[in-house]
């Protein structure tokens, strides 16, 4: 078994329902046990501005699946998860990113792993700093990264 993470993401809809949404989805994964939720997090939208606040948050797991199955599962659960409607695709509620699997570094066509990303995004690191704050990434602790970010504007749900 190894231990992943899971930085949850959405804006569109009704984001807390998605993230409950997908959690289940992991949980009735028998090659998946979710070990520890982050709390949820309100965040300001990074990169494109003019767009609604997010609701972000992290899971810790524990998968027999590798990383490239583990991703093709977030893909299936994040289609799933993201009608907005029960009877027609709606926009995306929800985004579903690996942050880190075990202590592998992956750098294919669909995989980058950890998350190229995740160490300047106080709304990945913030979650992530409630369930593995010692988790190197990019040469760093996820708390050490958190300092340095900016990371005003965000309040726990
Ligand atoms: N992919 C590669 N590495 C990974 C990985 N580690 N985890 C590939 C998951 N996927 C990975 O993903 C497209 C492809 O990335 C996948 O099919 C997979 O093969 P995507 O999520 O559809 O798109 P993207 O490339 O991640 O671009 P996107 O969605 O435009 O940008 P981001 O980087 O995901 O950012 N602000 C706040 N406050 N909170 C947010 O959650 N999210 C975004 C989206 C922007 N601003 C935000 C937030
Ligand atoms: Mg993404």
């Amino acid at each position: 078994m190894v231990r992943a993470y899971l930085a949850l993401g959405g804006n569109v809809g009704d984001v807390e329902q998605a993230f409950r949404t997908s959690l289940a989805a992991l949980r009735a994964q028998a090659h998946v046990e979710v070990l520890k939720e982050s709390a949820i997090y309100r965040t300001p939208p990074w990169g494109k501005t003019d767009q609604p606040d997010f609701l972000n948050m992290a899971a810790e797991i524990e998968t027999d699946l590798s990383a490239h199955d583990l991703l093709d599962l977030c893909l299936t659960i994040e289609r799933a998860s993201g009608r907005v409607r029960e009877e027609r695709w709606g926009p995306r509620t929800i985004d579903l990113d690996i942050i880190a699997y075990d202590d592998q570094t992956i750098a294919d066509e669909r995989l980058t792993v950890p998350h190229p990303h995740a160490h300047e995004r106080a709304f990945v690191l913030a979650p992530m700093a409630d369930l593995a704050p010692d988790l190197m990434i990019a040469g760093k602790s996820v708390r050490d990264w958190l300092a340095q970010v900016d990371a005003s504007g965000m309040t726990r749900v």
